[in-house]
């Protein structure tokens, strides 16, 4: 199974992401319902280790937290763009989780992740270089920002490569605690 573990994005979200979804030239656009954030790729698990990992990751207790989408990027550089994304802000409630989920993860076996952890939501891949638009694209949507939702849970899901995209199915979910500063700012 390939796996990874994310967190989804509300319908509202990924529409409106969505809509970002045009204007360059050789842009493969992720398709709506597929937009999430990754906390964690996994690659090909076999099915011990996916039981391992799901048991570590129901054992995590953090806090939920909101979610600041803001700015549009790239990743590669002018003569091989590689990717498209919407950036996400580190808050440290993100961060938290994310660093548990990393340690379960290596609890459970895996070897852990070298690249530091630079939260985004891929908006599209390129199949050739979008050329000169892709600079007036970054620069149309640099204030590029989504009012922000509450995280309350994260997902394991599996991934699977079709002739039509990749097709992500969800495994388990797991719930955070509720958001302290969240409850208190509704209490006051
Ligand atoms: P990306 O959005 O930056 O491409 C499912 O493929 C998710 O796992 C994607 O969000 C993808 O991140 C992430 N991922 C991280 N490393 C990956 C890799 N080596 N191959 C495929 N997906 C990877």
């Amino acid at each position: 199974m390939r796996l990874f573990i994310a967190i989804a994005l509300p319908e509202a979200v990924q529409d409106a992401l969505a809509d970002l979804g045009n204007g360059l030239p050789g842009a493969r656009w992720v398709a709506p319902e597929n937009l999430h954030l990754t906390l964690r790729f996994l690659g090909e698990v076999d099915r011990r280790d996916a039981e391992d990992i799901d048991a570590a990751l129901a054992e995590i207790r953090a806090p939920g937290f909101p979610l600041n989408i803001a700015g549009v990027d790239r990743f590669g550089d002018n003569r091989r763009v590689r990717q498209l994304w919407a950036g996400v802000e580190p808050h440290p409630g993100l961060l938290h989780l994310q660093s548990k989920v990393e340690s379960a993860v290596v609890r459970s076996g895996l070897a852990p992740e070298r690249r530091k952890f630079k939260p985004h939501i891929t908006l599209a891949r390129f199949k050739s270089n979008p050329g000169d638009k892709l600079g007036a694209f970054l620069s149309r949507h640099g204030l590029f920002r989504l009012p922000p939702f509450q995280v309350d849970r994260f997902g394991l899901y599996s991934s699977f490569l079709s002739s039509g995209g990749s097709i992500y199915s969800e495994e388990a979910m797991y719930e955070l605690a509720p958001d302290l500063a969240a409850v208190q700012a509704g209490e006051g």
